[in-house]
């Protein structure tokens, strides 16, 4: 009701995802920032399916809830949501998704380097292949549709790119929708050019952390600069950003639309 304040509402209770996530730091940014920490507001960890089932039976029963919330992603397509505004810009101003190299990667294979150096795409497209493996396709098969369905755009990332004849490229993600699917269409493309491609899902410390000691190459699924900024922060010297391949990234919080009097992080407060 619009006359009780959200707090009690939803026992002051942040819905997030696993506690590995750069969101899941960011929103602990937040609580002090917006004097949430005094209401003891409470982030509360589990996954994305997890976050996205409550979120479910939340709309079924139009009941109130407060999710971290991530874009590109599906949840937007499938869920009647938006973002809560962030006037203090704890989540950032301007997110995007870089592709992140070790050091020495570019000289040792230079043929791979330059396709990812020229690997862009949108949220668009990425939403499109995240949404169809939400919904149950395989994620390999998805990426090989894409690449079907886009034969500008591999061409493009591919100018140049030299056959692999067997050079290994070691990728690591973690297993969240985004990096699934553009893991899974990076690797299909080079392994169409000849690359021997190994891609390993980790947790997001191990994979950074892989890439800076050198046994793994490369990751397209750097949320930069707020979201894995403490992880690019602490293996930088060992790390080359090497370009951004999703620019319009966004991370926040968000609620339900019918959620009307509530449109920014401070109207959680009162
Ligand atoms: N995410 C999706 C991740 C990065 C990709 C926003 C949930 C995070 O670290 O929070």
């Amino acid at each position: 009701s619009p006359n009780k304040s959200v707090g009690p509402q939803v026992h002051y209770t942040i819905t997030g995802i696993d506690a590995g996530a750069g969101i899941m730091a960011s929103t602990q940014k937040v609580l002090p920032a917006y004097g949430l920490k005094q209401e003891n507001w409470q982030l509360q960890a589990s996954s994305t399916a997890a976050m996205c089932s409550q979120l479910q039976k939340s709309i079924k029963y139009k009941q109130p809830i407060v999710i971290t919330a991530w874009q590109p992603h599906w949840m937007f397509k499938k869920y009647p949501i938006k973002f809560l505004k962030d006037p203090k810009n704890v989540y950032g101003k301007s997110e995007k998704i870089d592709t992140v190299a070790r050091k020495g990667f570019a000289k040792e294979n230079p043929g791979a380097y330059k396709f990812f150096k020229q690997f862009h795409w949108n949220s668009d497209m990425m939403s499109d292949i995240m949404y169809k493996n939400f919904k149950g396709e395989n994620p390999q098969k998805t990426a090989r549709e894409f690449i079907k369905d886009h034969p500008k755009q591999v061409k493009e990332w591919t100018k140049g790119v030299p056959d692999g004849h067997g050079k290994q490229v070691r990728m690591t993600y973690v297993t969240w929708d985004d990096a699934i699917a553009s893991t899974n269409v990076t690797s299909q493309i080079l392994k169409d050019k000849g690359y021997n491609v190994t891609t390993s899902a980790m947790e997001a410390q191990p994979a950074w952390s892989s890439i800076a000691r050198g046994s793994a190459d490369v990751t397209t699924s750097a949320w930069l600069p707020v979201t894995s900024g403490p992880l690019y922060k602490k293996f930088k010297n060992k790390v080359e950003i090497v370009t951004t391949n999703c620019p319009g990234a966004k991370v926040g919080l968000a609620v339900p639309k019918y959620m009307k009097n509530v449109n920014s992080i401070e109207d959680l407060r009162n």
